[in-house]
């Protein structure tokens, strides 16, 4: 078991994960879906009730696409073991729903934070001669580099070369499409700034089923205020952030089908990326506070 109040690297999560699926193999199992640049194992955890039925809906939830919003892997961690070792209280969470979730994206700009720049966001893969990493959270092909996204290869928006230049891309792209139609709620971790927030991201405009996703936001929005007090504002990217074009949350919905994809900005924790012991423990416990009531949102209505 690990910690819910400490930052862990990206070789104990996946400990932590396949230590799971060693436990509990009748309702966990875990799959390599892919490497990263640097040749580190990417890893999903399917989480489900053991019934050992297949096809069902799936809620999908990722993690640490950006490497230096550490309390997004730490949020992940906390869902997985809240679903997995507190089962016999959550068993009705996983009724007609399997969850997947790939609690780091980006592994090799995860580690990269740990060892050297702790203020990296982008993947590792060189972008061009002089610089290293692109934004993946502006790598998806849809809109891509349209708005909010750099095309120079320096900076912390970069774009990529070109859509989906980057295999960590291209594997959050392979599980979703495979997921399609059964794909029904996709949640990114992100941080900071304590936003709920859905598509889209590249344009003021809304989505026709605006609504539907600002029930399920506010629902999560609600539920944390009312637990901890915690303030989330809530919102289509575009119009309570900024427009961006290129993000895994408007590609799930948009190409993949999700009926509800929703960005959870974490709080800074003071001073941006530094939560506390104990706020890595508070924010936790917020993100699964969230995901249970966007859940119940979701269920009534797909
Ligand atoms: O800019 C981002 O990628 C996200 N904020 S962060 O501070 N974590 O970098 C917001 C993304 C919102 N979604 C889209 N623009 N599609
Ligand atoms: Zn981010």
């Amino acid at each position: 078991s690990i910690s819910f109040s400490a930052f862990h690297r990206h070789s104990e999560i996946n400990a932590y994960l396949d230590e799971l699926a060693a436990a509990y193999p009748s309702r966990v199992s875990v799959q390599v879906a892919g490497k990263s640049y640097e040749n580190r194992d990417i890893k999903t955890i399917t989480i489900s009730n053991g019934d050992g039925k297949t096809g069902k809906s799936v809620i999908f939830l990722d993690a640490g696409i950006h490497a230096r919003e550490w309390i997004a892997h730490a949020g992940a961690l906390y869902v997985i073991h809240q679903l997995v070792e507190n089962f016999a209280a959550n068993s009705a969470l996983l009724k007609n729903y399997d969850w997947v979730i790939l609690p780091v994206v980006n592994p090799d700009g995860y580690e990269y934070t740990h060892t050297s720049t702790r203020m990296w966001r982008k993947t590792r893969k060189p972008a061009s001669a002089s610089c290293y990493g692109t934004d993946a959270n502006r790598n998806f092909d849809y809109h891509w580099g349209e708005v909010g996204a750099s095309s120079y290869s320096c900076d912390d928006t970069f774009k990529g070369q070109t859509a989906f230049s980057e295999p960590e891309t291209q594997l959050v792209r392979d599980l979703l499409l495979n997921l399609k139609g059964r794909g029904k709620f996709y949640l990114t971790l992100h941080s900071y700034g304590n936003y709920l927030l859905y598509p889209y991201g590249w344009t003021s405009a809304l989505p026709a089923s605006w609504r539907d996703k600002d029930n399920v936001a506010q629902a999560g929005a609600a539920a944390i205020k009312a637990s901890t007090g915690t303030k989330y504002t809530v919102g289509s990217s575009t119009n309570v952030l900024y427009a961006a074009a290129g993000g895994s949350d408007d590609y799930a919905f948009a190409v993949d089908e999700f009926p509800i994809s929703i960005n959870m900005e974490l709080p800074a924790g003071g001073t941006g990326f530094y939560p506390t012991t104990a706020q890595i423990l508070l924010y936790g416990y917020e993100t699964w506070t969230d995901i249970k009531a966007m859940r119940q949102k979701v269920v009534e209505n797909y």
